[in-house]
């Protein structure tokens, strides 16, 4: 595969772009691969290229039944932070800011990743008391989060409207100057890219089905719409449809699948240099680098499949937008969307074995695994390689529903469901 550079990219500007090569195969499945990977989005495509890489793995196959990127990697509003309260999700979603720091330079890809800051807004004394606390907790654990008073959050962000007479005021804010944002679908391409050139097999437009499993009940491969592919080791990564899938082979996942929607505006100049979110109003916004607002919502308050949402959920984001930052206030909006994301009771995800020998399963990061894409990948390849969980993996186990040792991290979710 030809190297993105200074100079391949001067010579192609003269060739008017002619010259590029197609940046993965489109092969037909093989009849056995060592692993397969279900589901085609940014963690399934990261767990695939590190099983390649760090593992040696290479005769193995990503089935996406849509396209690469097509669930919630496409549709995510890209923030990335790693400002958890409990030690365990720290160590993970530290572990993927590690790796999105030289991301770019791993895939010969540019996702884009800017550390622009995240600002997390309080707006009442709850809020103070409960980020205060992830304030302190991160620093102990050597991550940097600080707190802002409003006039410091204002001096950050200059369109942040701190009046007191706001009808949710501002009150302090919690900042992590090295969140920031990445370029969605680049993660997933570049992913895609770096696995294919190592032999990986990455085939779209092909569903999952079923499994079929031998005489002793382990796996014993998969069943797609492209007909059966044998193989001793699974990883499911499908996000809102986990449990659809685990239910193929027989398992119930504590999961519930909710519509989480966000939205864009018109392009405009930089009008907004960092990450803003607010729970207590159910908004967050960023600039894209093409200029537009992208701004995301709370979850939908029904389960459901239906990747539409309601309306009233978008209007109600839109004015609290409009009460936070006034000056975007007649901006018109292009588009809006809606993704399916997994939820999980303690809302943190599952990552590790299933009581089906050699079915693995990687899900539960609902409105927020974006940030984890990378981290996520290289421990979940990690475990399917070796069978056993890495140790940053290991408290995300199934079983944490059956033992009580959970991980609460509805607070650090920062997007109300
Ligand atoms: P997906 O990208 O959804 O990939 C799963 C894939 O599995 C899909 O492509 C699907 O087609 C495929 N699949 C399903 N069933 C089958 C089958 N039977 N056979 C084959 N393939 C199958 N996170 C953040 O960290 N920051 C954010 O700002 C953020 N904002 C969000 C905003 C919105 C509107 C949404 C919807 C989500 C947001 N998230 C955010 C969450 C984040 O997008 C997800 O947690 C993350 O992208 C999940 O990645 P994934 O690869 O697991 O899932
Ligand atoms: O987890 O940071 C997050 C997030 C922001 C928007 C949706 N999820």
């Amino acid at each position: 595969m030809r190297r993105f550079s200074l100079k391949s990219l001067i010579s192609e500007a003269f060739n008017a772009h002619q010259g590029w090569e197609r940046q993965w195969r489109t092969p037909e499945p093989k009849a056995a691969y060592d692993a397969v990977i279900v589901g085609g989005g940014g963690h399934g495509l990261a767990t695939a290229y590190y099983l390649a890489k760090e593992h040696g793995l290479t005769n193995i196959a990503v089935i996406e039944k849509g396209w690469l990127g097509g669930g919630n990697t496409g549709r995510n509003t890209t923030i990335i932070r790693s400002n958890y309260l409990y030690e365990e999700s720290e160590a993970i979603y530290e572990h993927a800011m590690k790796l999105w720091a030289g991301l770019s330079q791993e895939l010969n890809y540019n996702v884009m990743y800017s550390q622009r800051g995240v600002l997390m807004l309080a707006h009442n004394s709850h809020d103070v008391q409960s980020f205060k606390r992830h304030v302190y907790a991160n620093r102990l654990a050597g991550i940097d989060n600080e707190w802002l008073t409003p006039d410091e959050a204002k001096e950050f962000c200059p369109p942040l409207n701190i009046s007191p007479d706001l009808r949710y005021p501002i009150v302090g804010a919690a900042l992590q100057r090295r969140g920031g944002v990445a370029r969605h679908d680049a993660v997933a391409w570049g992913y895609a890219r770096g696995a294919d050139a190592m032999g990986v097999d990455i085939i779209q437009n092909c569903e999952v089905t079923g499994f079929r499993r031998d005489a002793g009940g382990a796996i014993a491969g998969v069943e797609t719409s492209k007909g059966f592919i044998a193989t001793k080791r699974v990883g499911v990564v499908a996000a809102g449809h986990t449990s659809v899938v685990m239910a193929r082979a027989g398992l119930r996942m504590p999961l519930e699948s909710f519509p989480l929607q966000a939205l864009v505006s018109e392009p405009v100049k930089p009008a907004f240099p960092c990450v803003v979110m607010s729970n207590a109003v159910h908004a967050y916004i960023s600039q894209s680098d093409k200029g537009e607002l992208v701004i995301g919502a709370g979850t939908d308050q029904y389960i459901s499949y239906s990747q539409q949402g309601g309306l009233h959920i978008p209007i109600h984001t839109l004015d609290a937008i409009c009460e936070l930052f006034p000056q975007f206030s007649r901006m018109r909006m292009l588009r809006s969307w809606g993704g399916i994301v997994d939820v999980t009771p303690d809302r943190s995800p599952i990552i590790g074995k299933t009581p089906i020998p050699g079915l693995y399963v990687n899900c539960g990061w609902g409105t927020g695994g974006f940030k984890a894409t990378p981290g996520s990948g290289n421990v979940f390849a990690w475990t399917i390689a070796k069978g056993e969980p890495h140790p940053i993996n290991a408290p995300f186990t199934l079983d944490r529903f059956r033992t009580g040792r959970l991980i609460d991290e509805a607070a650090a979710a920062a997007v109300a469901h």
